[in-house]
């Protein structure tokens, strides 16, 4: 066969647009592909719903791929080994109850199963504002993360959504833009984001899960994000408290979506 060039192009461009098309109205925008958004992004998919998962990066995975100081391995605890069977992702117990998995296999079966499951993925593109309406959120605000770098004065499009996902880790940033265009209206003790507090991975893992909720009307917040927002403390490179957090927003999800 002969290969023509122009072909390739058109075959790019047409089915890249065609997904970005089908995807500008959606049940569910996961804002971050780190593994809290990849494995909310999977269950709600799994279950039915249309999710589209909108990455600021050149590559999935946010902070699992580097593992813990660059070291590529992650710890899971008992009470999520569950979701590494559920992912197919190899670990072995290195000690009682504490597992040990590579994080690039890690990232890679959440990144595949969240794909498998039917969530449309747009790495390169950030979110840079939301819409609201009334005081409910009803989708995203994106640009290309070019444009971000370059600092290019180019106006954004928009994304509608029945819900929002803010899973974009330590910076908490949807939740943030929220905070700040509602003048702190969030679910919090003070209308505000409370701060993520410094390392203790035990109060982290164990809280996290109760920190997972809907954060302003259609605005749910998981991962690192969620402790951030609710003022409790990081984890470092212990990754079980990420999964089940993700597993938790999207059950929410379908419960207030029923
Ligand atoms: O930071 P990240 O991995 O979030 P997570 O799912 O997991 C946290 C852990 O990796 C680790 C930890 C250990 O347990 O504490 O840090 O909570 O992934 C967040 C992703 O969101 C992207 C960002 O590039 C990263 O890949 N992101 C952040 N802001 C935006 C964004 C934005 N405005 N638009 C699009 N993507």
């Amino acid at each position: 066969m002969k290969l023509d060039e122009i072909k390739i192009s058109k075959a790019i461009v047409e089915i890249y647009f065609k997904d970005l098309m089908d995807s500008l109205e959606s049940d569910v925008i996961v804002v971050g592909g780190g593994p809290s958004g990849l494995t909310a992004a999977y269950y709600l998919a799994k279950a039915g719903k249309k999710v589209v998962l909108l990455e600021r990066a050149l590559k999935i995975g946010g902070g699992m791929p580097g593992g813990g100081i660059m070291f590529n391995k992650i710890v899971v605890q008992e009470n999520s080994r569950f979701i590494l069977d559920e992912f197919e992702i190899n670990h072995t117990e290195y000690d009682k109850g504490y597992y040990v998995a590579s994080s690039v296999e890690a990232t890679s079966q959440l990144t595949a199963k969240a794909i498998k499951a039917g969530t449309k993925i747009f790495n390169l593109i950030t979110v840079e504002d939301v819409m609201i309406r009334g005081e409910e959120i009803t989708g995203a605000v994106i640009n290309w993360t070019a444009v971000e770098m370059a600092h290019l004065h180019i106006d954004p499009i928009t994304m509608r959504s029945k819900f929002l996902i803010d899973a974009t880790g330590h910076d908490t940033e949807i939740v943030r833009i929220v905070e700040k265009k509602t003048g702190g209206k969030l679910f919090t003790d003070t209308g505000r984001i409370m701060g993520e507090k410094s390392m203790w991975a035990d109060v982290a893992e164990n809280i996290i899960e109760e920190n997972t909720k809907e954060v302003y009307p259609n605005l749910f917040v998981c991962g690192m994000a969620a402790n951030a927002t609710f003022g409790s403390p990081r984890m470092g490179p212990v990754f079980g408290g990420m999964l089940l957090s993700g597993k938790r927003v999207a059950e929410l999800i379908l419960s207030k979506s029923k």
